[in-house]
């Protein structure tokens, strides 16, 4: 509605580091594989309505072997609406820019996980050169000198400002997935400023809480010159305007995988038949990447003290956590990993016994439908993040529970926790209090779980992720009008 009332007629062009269709060799013929991306989720059917380009890193073994001579490939494959423009790299490019000055430099910047990051000169200059050819290739696909460009995330600081360097009309939107540090902390980076003055090249900068949005603010405010409006979080740099708002991501609801899924009472006996348990055993899960700001390991450690503290759990209880391998070329992630195995298997090797692990520790990928097996067959989800952006397996598991029961544990330091106060809110570093919100969990009347879940479940079907888009490009979509009645009136 948002598109045919607003920006009919407008071009549309998203710039993202992950492309929404990757295609793979397997054996000898190509595969194509759709990311579990919320991202893509949400930004694809703005696509296939406006048949726009969408430019992100060819990353797949077939993906040069389906592209044309402009590095284009039309998709969805089985209903071609719009073209992906693919972005090639050397390997070592992809190193300094995506696993170095992004994934080490950035991403611990920007999670308080007590994880040094690592700035070297040689990734940033990798890290500036893919920004510029990503902002280059929007500028040859333009057709127009005002398109709407909506990047994502850290990847791609500074491509606003390229982009509005020679697209002086376009509306520029960027979304930034993670949260903000605060000033203080933001400084560490030695190209704080290159940053700031990359992202101020967008019209609409967006992160998922008011908060970030005043980290940002005061980060500008403290290493820039510039003019900042707090009352409308308008920043001037350069003559030109920057609104810094929050628009809480979400998911699609109604959620795609739980179409024709089977009903909770047959995934509860799945997983349980799967794992070797009983029908009454009680199950908490844990969903994520395996990654040292999910709060993995203080998820663990709250495990053992229920099992100490509340010893009829012991037999009766189990934790099912699974981690999706992710940035394993970096050696914190190797590092990580090896100590979640190992404080697993301490765990386990403490209260378990033949036939009974307390800790299941599944690291592999998995479908999203196994995923809604396990959200729908568990009892409660427990999300420890030490520092996300948002988190949407919380908003998964509530949206995978159409039975109106599960508990839900949730980080206090998550931009979700500001949405969803009915979760057991909890402090991850603080052990005692999450073993008591387990045992709460697991022993809470089906009443209150109803009302909880409910009330939840009302939320992120209202804001879900259509809602996070349609806000965007409606505020994208006021300004333009604005500037059209400018220009035509004077
Ligand atoms: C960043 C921000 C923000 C996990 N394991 C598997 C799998 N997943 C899926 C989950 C969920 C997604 O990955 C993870 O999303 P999160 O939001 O929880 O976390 P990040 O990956 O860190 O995402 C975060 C988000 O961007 C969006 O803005 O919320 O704060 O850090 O959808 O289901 N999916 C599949 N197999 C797995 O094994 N298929």
């Amino acid at each position: 509605r948002i598109l045919h009332d607003y920006l009919a007629g407008d071009e549309i062009i998203i710039l993202s580091n992950r492309e929404p269709y990757i295609h793979n060799w397997k054996e000898d013929r190509v595969e194509v594989q759709v990311p579990a991306s919320g991202l893509v989720t949400a930004l694809e059917p703005i696509m296939r309505a406006c048949s726009g380009v969408w430019i992100a890193h060819g990353s797949g073994s077939a993906d040069r072997d389906t592209v044309d001579a402009r590095g284009h490939v039309r998709v969805p494959p089985e209903r071609p609406a719009y073209a992906i423009r693919r972005i090639w790299m050397k390997a070592e490019e992809e190193t300094g820019y995506y696993y170095g000055f992004a994934n080490e430099g950035l991403w611990p910047l920007c999670h308080l996980a007590h994880v040094r990051p690592v700035f070297r000169s040689q990734d940033w200059r990798h890290y500036k050169e893919i920004n510029e050819r990503f902002a280059m290739a929007v500028i040859e696909e333009a057709k127009t000198d005002n398109p709407v460009v909506l990047v994502q995330d850290y990847h791609l600081a500074l491509a606003p400002k390229i982009i509005r360097d020679h697209l002086a009309n376009a509306t520029i939107i960027t979304f930034w997935h993670i949260p903000w540090p605060n000033s203080e902390r933001y400084a560490i980076c030695p190209w704080h400023r290159e940053i700031l003055e990359g992202l101020l090249g967008s019209s609409i900068l967006g992160f998922h809480t008011r908060f970030h949005c005043s980290n940002f603010i005061d980060s500008v405010d403290r290493l820039l010159e510039s003019r900042i409006d707090r009352d409308t979080s308008t920043i001037s740099h350069g003559g030109k305007l920057t609104a810094v708002h929050h628009y809480p991501i979400s998911i699609e609801w109604p959620s795609g995988p739980l179409r024709a899924h089977p009903s909770v009472p047959d995934c509860r006996t799945q997983i349980r038949t799967l794992h070797r348990l009983k029908p009454e055993h009680r199950i908490a899960l844990g969903v994520e990447r395996l990654d040292y700001t999910k709060g993995i390991l203080e998820r663990f450690l709250a495990v053992e003290r229920l099992l100490e503290l509340q010893p009829e759990w012991i037999g009766r209880f189990t934790f099912i956590q699974i981690a999706a391998p992710s940035r394993s070329i970096i050696e914190q992630y190797r590092r990580f990993s090896e100590e979640v195995r190992a404080l697993a298997d301490r765990i386990n090797a403490r209260f378990g016994y033949t036939g009974y692990q307390p800790i299941v520790l599944l690291v592999e990928h998995h479908s999203p439908a196994d995923l809604m097996t396990y959200y729908r067959g568990a009892d409660c989800c427990f999300v420890s993040s030490l520092h996300d952006g948002m988190n949407l397996v919380a908003k998964e598991f509530v949206a995978a529970r159409d039975d109106d029961q599960g508990v839900l544990i949730l980080s206090q330091f998550t931009g979700a926790a500001c949405e969803l106060p009915e979760a057991l809110i909890v402090n991850p570093y603080h052990i005692d209090q999450c073993a008591a919100a387990l045992h709460l969990a697991l022993t809470m009347p089906a009443v209150e779980q109803r009302a909880r879940m409910r009330s939840m479940r009302g939320v992120v079907q209202e804001f879900n992720v259509y809602r996070w888009a349609g806000r965007m490009l409606m505020d994208a979509a006021r300004m333009r009008q604005r500037a059209r009645l400018i220009r035509e009136v004077g």
